[in-house]
């Protein structure tokens, strides 16, 4: 070899990677840190990129080897020898025993595949052992497994291996100490780097076993006649290493690897260049706080999410329920039905906004689709009356009543269902452009319909039952276009819940009876609110138009002074056409002035009312002039007032009381001038008496 290639392989030594040079016959290397060219990886051996060559994968049964490529000749002139220096380390995995062990390996042959893993060590197999040793090879062991069947004597040896696994010789892994003069162990699976020798001259083999930092100890720790001349007949060998896993496990990794075929040749290692060992991430403690605490603190996350989460839902479906509501068990839903019916009261749903609560549509399994009130109040006073008159009122059966299905009670919320009305409510057509054009004789048929709802609830029930709050959006329609009154007692519930003073009368302006202050609520003053919701319908406007000129504001007065010119039709819905039976009309009409005759002991029954809508009824005698008819007292509530002087439930009835049957214009305005200071205010004199003066033609 010429002196260039020398130093080109000087070079690459120095540079921490292979040297390989040839001197005469003999043959050296050295690895400080591995290199994949000049090795041959089997098994799950793999090269790391730090350069540390990993033999067996860290997990179970598994075996790698790593040889050198290309076989070393051995003189065949002189006696076989050889010398290496190798650093490896044997990392155990936590919490599992580790094992099995790593070896040098001689062998004419790189082909293992009948090896086995374990206690075979990734080159010997089961049949190996024993009487047939047809393989020929030659190994140094650093075993970590006790196996007693290989006659071991612990589990931290050092053992010779000539074509058995069983070892010709084996000690425990030590050295002796120059310093102390004594012998110190060794532990293989400590992780930390373990230097080997292994020196073969003449037929004498050494074995020497230390840590990193210490030199080449003195005394060999195997010493063992061998004559590898007899193992091998070829001279042309593989050398390398082989590392197996069992069921005990080690990572098994090599640092670096000097070898020479004579011993003045061998080149040494440089520790400061090998490769970084990797250990386990995870050490002592941090095992059990990954085993332990991991799934510990998980289990505590996904119980407080299932608590939060329980938690939310069950105050999102929380309802107030108290004792003497059981005897309504039936009648009660369950708010998470409702809220599921109604998906969440999603606004795809809303039906509408009433007077007291938001209402919307619902579809529970396996029933007709429902209607959804929601009610909040502030109160649970009155609560138990209201709760009581619901359920009462769910045994309320009229073909002209929206059926009441039942309730749900949270905590300052009251949820009713009642059956879903497939087409509204009547004042969306009446006022609402996209309404339908309701005919007349359609009007009428509603008409009748709430008529004798309204019959039903005063007369046909256990008890009376006032609606309190007729008027046209509390009417809806059927299928059939059949008016059905809703939300009965809503008012009431309005009063229960409310502030008394504030609701001391309850209802909607226009539709108000005026003693409905001073005298609360009766059927009286239910027939007054359908008096209006007659002419309401008929005449397809709102009983009070502010918006309209003088005359007209008032529905009440108007159909009034219409009929007083003697044209009463004047006051219908233009929207009728030709198709409408004036009779009808102005019969409606007038059941709806004398209705709202402001005296209330003049006013008809509903039962009256009923009747005379069939005309199985005359009508009473009477006439725009007629005591108490057509005059309208818009009731103005003052809250602040109220308070001081709700005192009185004396109702001084008004100048209309007058026994003068012809309603004069002079003296139709005293009546409120009463000195109870009863909270109504009557539309200003002056309008009064501009609207009673006469205007000419219809
Ligand atoms: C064991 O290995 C030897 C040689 O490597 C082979 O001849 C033999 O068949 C193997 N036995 C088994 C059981 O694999
Ligand atoms: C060897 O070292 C490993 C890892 O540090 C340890 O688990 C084991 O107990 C040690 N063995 C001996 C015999 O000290
Ligand atoms: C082996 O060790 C003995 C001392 O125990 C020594 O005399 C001999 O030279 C050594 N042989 C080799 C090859 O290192
Ligand atoms: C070693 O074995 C070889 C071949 O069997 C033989 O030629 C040689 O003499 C032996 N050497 C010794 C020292 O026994
Ligand atoms: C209200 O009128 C009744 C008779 O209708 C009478 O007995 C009662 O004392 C009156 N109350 C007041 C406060 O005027
Ligand atoms: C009512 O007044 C009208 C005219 O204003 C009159 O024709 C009629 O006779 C009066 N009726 C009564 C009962 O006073
Ligand atoms: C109202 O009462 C006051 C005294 O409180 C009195 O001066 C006044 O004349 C009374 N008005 C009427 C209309 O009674
Ligand atoms: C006139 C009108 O719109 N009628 C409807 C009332 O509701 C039913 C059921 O939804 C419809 O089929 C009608 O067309």
């Amino acid at each position: 070899m010429s002196s260039g290639l020398l130093l080109f392989f000087w070079l690459i030594s120095f540079f921490h990677l292979i040297s390989l040079s040839t001197s005469s016959k003999d043959t050296s290397f050295v690895f400080n840190g591995f290199g994949k060219d000049k090795l041959s990886l089997d098994g799950s051996a793999t090269l790391l990129p730090s350069g540390l060559l990993q033999l067996a994968k860290d997990s179970q049964h598994q075996m790698g080897r790593a040889f050198i490529k290309k076989p070393i000749e051995f003189s065949s002139s002189k006696p076989l020898s050889f010398s290496t220096h190798f650093v490896c380390a044997l990392v155990p995995k936590p919490g599992i025993e580790s094992g099995h062990g790593i070896t040098f390996v001689i062998s004419p042959t790189v082909d293992f595949t009948r090896a086995q893993p374990g206690r075979y060590l990734g080159i010997f197999n089961a049949s190996t052992s024993g009487s047939n040793k047809a393989s020929r090879l030659f190994a140094v062991e650093l075993d970590t497994i006790k196996n007693p069947e290989f006659d071991e004597t612990n589990n931290n040896h050092v053992g010779i291996d000539v074509n058995d696994p069983i070892s010709v010789e084996s000690a425990p892994a030590s050295y002796l100490s120059k310093t102390d003069q004594k012998n110190v162990n060794v532990n293989l699976s400590s992780g930390e780097p373990i230097q080997v020798w292994v020196d073969y001259e003449g037929t004498l083999l050494n074995v020497s076993v230390a840590p990193l930092d210490v030199k080449k100890p003195s005394q060999p720790l195997l010493s063992r006649a061998i004559n590898l001349s007899e193992v091998f007949q070829s001279r042309r060998l593989f050398v390398g290493f082989a590392a197996a896993t069992g069921s005990a496990i080690s990572y098994h990794y090599l640092l670096g690897w000097s070898f020479s075929t004579s011993r003045e040749l061998l080149q040494p290692l440089d520790s400061s260049t090998f490769p970084r060992v990797p250990r386990p991430r995870v050490k002592h403690k941090k095992p059990y706080a990954l085993i332990i605490g991991l799934p510990t603190a998980l289990a505590i996350m996904v119980i407080a999410v299932l608590a939060g989460v329980y938690y939310h839902r069950k105050k999102k479906y929380a309802e107030v329920s108290e004792a003497w509501e059981k005897e309504y068990g039936t009648h009660r839903f369950s708010y998470k039905s409702l809220y599921i019916a109604t998906k969440g009261f999603h606004k795809d749903g809303f039906l509408g906004r009433g007077g007291f609560g938001v209402v919307f549509r619902g579809d529970l399994p396996e029933s007709k689709p429902i209607a959804v009130k929601r009610v909040s109040h502030n109160g649970e006073e009155g609560m138990k009356q209201f709760v009581a008159e619901v359920v009462s009122m769910r045994s309320l059966k009229h073909r002209n009543l929206v059926p009441l299905l039942g309730y749900c009670r949270r905590k300052g919320e009251l949820l009713l269902v009642s059956e879903y009305m497939p087409n509204g409510s009547l004042d969306q057509h009446l006022f609402d452009d996209p309404g339908l054009d309701l005919s007349w004789s359609q009007r009428l048929v509603i008409l009748k319909g709430i008529a004798s709802a309204l019959f039903y609830l005063h007369t046909g029930a256990e008890q009376v039952v006032l609606h309190r709050d007729i008027k046209a959006s509390n009417v809806m329609l059927d299928a059939e276009l059949n008016g059905r009154l809703g939300d009965f007692g809503m008012a009431r519930f309005h009063e229960h819940g409310g502030n008394a003073a504030t609701t001391a009368a309850v209802g909607t302006v226009g539709y108000m009876a005026p003693e409905l202050i001073t005298m609360g609520a009766s059927t009286v003053t239910d027939v007054y609110a359908f008096g209006v919701f007659m002419l309401e319908v008929a005449c397809g406007r709102k009983p009070v138009e502010p918006g309209m000129e003088v005359e007209k504001r008032f529905l009440i007065k108007w159909v009034c002074e219409c009929w007083k010119k003697d044209c009463l039709l004047d006051a219908r819905d233009s929207r009728f056409g030709a198709e409408f039976v004036p009779e009808e009309v102005e019969l409606v009409m007038k059941i709806g002035l004398l209705c709202t005759n402001i005296v209330p002991e003049s006013r008809p029954t509903m039962e009256q009312v009923v009747l005379y809508l069939n005309e199985n009824l005359p009508l009473p005698d009477f006439s725009p002039y007629t005591l108490g008819i057509g005059s309208f007292t818009p009731v103005v509530v003052d809250a602040a007032s109220l308070t001081g002087t709700y005192t009185s439930r004396n109702w001084s009835a008004p100048s209309a009381s007058s026994s003068s049957a012809n309603h004069s214009k002079d003296h139709h305005e005293q009546p409120l001038e009463s000195n109870n200071s009863l909270n109504v205010v009557t539309e200003s004199q002056d309008i009064e008496s501009r609207l009673s003066k006469p205007t000419s033609g219809c």
